[in-house]
């Protein structure tokens, strides 16, 4: 049982990867979750050219709605905070439209955040127990590494910062979302960050990712960029620290993995 649950896909031109990651969930939910009532999907269509509103709307049935929400500002950030603050549900989540997080992980971040251990429940790749079959070239990779080192410094305690699978209590991930940003790749960490001004404890899970072709990420058109924003994520979680009243949501607890000082998040910290 659980008691309402909005997934948001950001799409850029996913009329080709869209419609097996819906299937694959209305059959996750109606084999693994049958009891689970009232889960919608909002596909956020980030000003695709290939049709992807009209492929998203044919996969909405009875059992799984499917929504669409425009978002004409380019970047998945930009698409992600879109589809949030366009949320209701009491439990909200974010998946990629290339459906590479097993749907598993629902289940997961539903009794993490449910069963009251966590507000925030992130898929990961680096922690032990997570199964990853890439298919990356040697630059993203080295990319990848790099990119890490620059995140540990802003969201401490965090191993994986950019796994496309989030879940939030609701009314927090609006609250974090009416604030952020970063429009691009990074707006993970600027979330994360943010979830942690606002006294959220937030669990790291592990997962099972497959690298799925078609990947809308490039190396060297979003390296670069995602890097620029981190920087710029440093000084928005630097001044926010400043104004933020950490209250904990639920619990006084905070989540073993998160016992940095909100001070030390700053990027210069
Ligand atoms: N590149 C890009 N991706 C976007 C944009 N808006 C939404 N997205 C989505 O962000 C997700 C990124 O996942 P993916 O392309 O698989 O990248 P990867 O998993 O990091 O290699 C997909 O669901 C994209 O459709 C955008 O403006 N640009
Ligand atoms: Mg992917």
């Amino acid at each position: 049982m659980i008691s309402s649950l909005q997934i948001v896909v950001p799409a850029f031109n996913e009329a080709a990867r869209l419609p097996s990651t819906i299937e694959l969930l209305a059959t996750w939910l109606r084999t693994d979750a049958p009891s689970w009532s009232g889960v919608e999907v909002i596909v956020v269509d980030n000003a695709s050219t290939d049709g992807t509103a009209d492929v998203a709307r044919a996969l909405s049935t009875p059992d799984l709605p499917v929504t669409v929400v425009h978002c004409a500002r380019p970047g998945k950030g930009a698409a992600v905070r879109a589809g949030m603050l366009a949320t209701t549900a009491d439990l909200v989540g974010f998946v990629d439209a290339d459906g590479a997080t097993s749907f598993e992980a629902l289940a997961t971040a539903v009794s993490l955040i449910e069963g009251g251990d966590a507000d925030v429940a992130i898929g990961s790749r680096a922690v032990t127990g997570s199964v990853t079959m890439m298919r990356h070239s040697a630059l993203r990779e080295r990319g990848a590494a790099v990119y890490r080192w620059s995140t540990a410094r802003l969201v401490p305690g965090i191993r994986d910062t950019q796994c496309g699978f989030k879940m939030f209590r609701g009314r927090l991930a609006r609250e974090i979302w009416a604030d952020t940003r970063i429009d691009g790749f990074s707006f993970d960490v600027e979330v994360l960050g943010r979830a942690h001004l606002h006294g959220a404890r937030v669990a790291e899970f592990p997962v099972t990712w497959v690298d799925v072709p078609g990947s809308t990420f490039s190396p060297a058109r979003h390296g670069v960029e995602s890097f620029r924003e981190l920087a710029q994520i440093g000084l928005i979680l630097r001044r926010a620290s400043r104004t933020a009243t950490v209250t904990p949501l639920v619990h006084a607890a905070p989540h073993p993995l998160h016992e940095t000082p909100i001070a030390d998040l700053a990027l210069d910290a």
